[in-house]
């Protein structure tokens, strides 16, 4: 191409960027993630950008910053409802102190399968859950699947018995508190980012999550016996922050809601490849996973947390719905 060519192309390319969008027009947001690049969550944000700004003519850019480099998940929350973190793909758990209603989602062996969960985040409960989040500055866009959390140690654990003491880390959430508790464990809430170090050195004996995050974080590598309990299946959401989103006309608000469904279902392929792959990847990297057949002696030991959370008329009702859905 000759000089006057490519001087042509340039101008042609400016005129047509400017009639898509004019700098006072165009938005970048920030988004607030946890996990690295090539995780599921990541790339279905990700997604979520590249269809937002399709659709936007580039109005509204959306830049996730993945890896946690905007701060750990409870100071991102904060962040978010004082409008600092535009998005975000938050789990439900550290949620459960702003609106009471997301704890009913982080109950103990609730959801039958994964389709059950689906049903339930993508209909009525789904709703009047993201409702109470709104009121607390978080605008719900999509659910995210997050799998089942189960146990891990550095000492082998088949029974609940085996965890009496045994120091394990939770997130920041009253009721995962009270659900070590009531398994005999002593409950550590600590950071995601803080988990490999404690359990390197001893300071913990044991976290629990799911696949995905017990090899994206390499904790297989300093605790390394894996008893599949799928205690919780805890989701997560695709969020906005309220700040935002009240500046938004219906349009722009459609638009994002229907680019975090596609996103979300996206994440949800992904997601269900990675939990196999993940599990081959840790395997091969020395984990010994101890299979937990018979659920039952571990469920049992849940009526605490479930007289405690599970009894109010409203969360009565929620548990009730919940366990109704097919
Ligand atoms: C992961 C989840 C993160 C975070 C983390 C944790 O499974 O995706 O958002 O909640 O667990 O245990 O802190």
């Amino acid at each position: 191409m000759t000089r006057r060519l490519i001087t042509l192309a340039v101008a042609a390319a400016a005129i047509v960027f400017s009639w898509s969008v004019t700098p006072s027009q165009a938005q970048e947001w920030r988004g607030w993630n946890i996990h690295p690049p090539d995780y599921p969550v990541s790339q279905g944000m990700d997604r979520f950008a590249e269809l937002v700004a399709q659709r936007s003519n580039n109005r509204i850019r959306l830049r996730p910053y993945h890896s946690a480099q905007l701060g750990q998940q409870d100071e991102a929350i904060q962040q978010m409802r004082l409008g600092s973190i535009d998005f975000a793909e938050f789990n439900l758990s550290p949620l459960n102190n702003l609106a009471a209603s997301t704890q009913v989602l982080t109950l103990p062996f609730l959801f039958r399968d994964v389709d059950h969960l689906h049903k339930v985040v993508d209909g009525p409960v789904g709703d009047e859950i993201a409702a109470d989040l709104e009121k607390a500055g978080i605008v719900v866009l999509a659910w995210y699947d997050a799998g089942a959390r189960s146990m891990y140690t550095r000492r082998p654990v088949t029974k609940p018995e085996d965890l009496k003491g045994m120091k394990i880390r939770v997130q920041t959430s009253d009721l995962w508190i009270d659900l070590m508790r009531a398994l005999g464990a002593n409950p550590t809430p600590l950071p995601f980012g803080e988990v490999y170090t404690s359990l390197q050195s001893g300071v913990l004996d044991g976290a629990e999550n799911n696949w995905p995050s017990y090899e994206s974080t390499r904790h297989f590598e300093v605790a390394k016996y894996f008893a599949t309990t799928e205690h919780s299946n805890v989701p997560e959401v695709l969020a906005v922050s309220a700040t935002r989103w009240r500046r938004l006309n219906d349009a722009d608000k459609k638009l994002l809601k229907d680019a975090a469904r596609e996103s979300a279902t996206y994440q949800r392929q992904l997601w269900a490849e990675r939990e196999k792959i993940s599990r081959d990847r840790v395997v091969k990297g020395g984990a010994q996973v101890t299979e937990i057949t018979d659920r039952a002696p571990w469920a049992a030991m849940m009526k605490p947390v479930y007289d405690k959370y599970a009894s109010d008329p409203r969360m009565a009702k929620l548990v009730e719905q919940i366990r109704e859905t097919r």
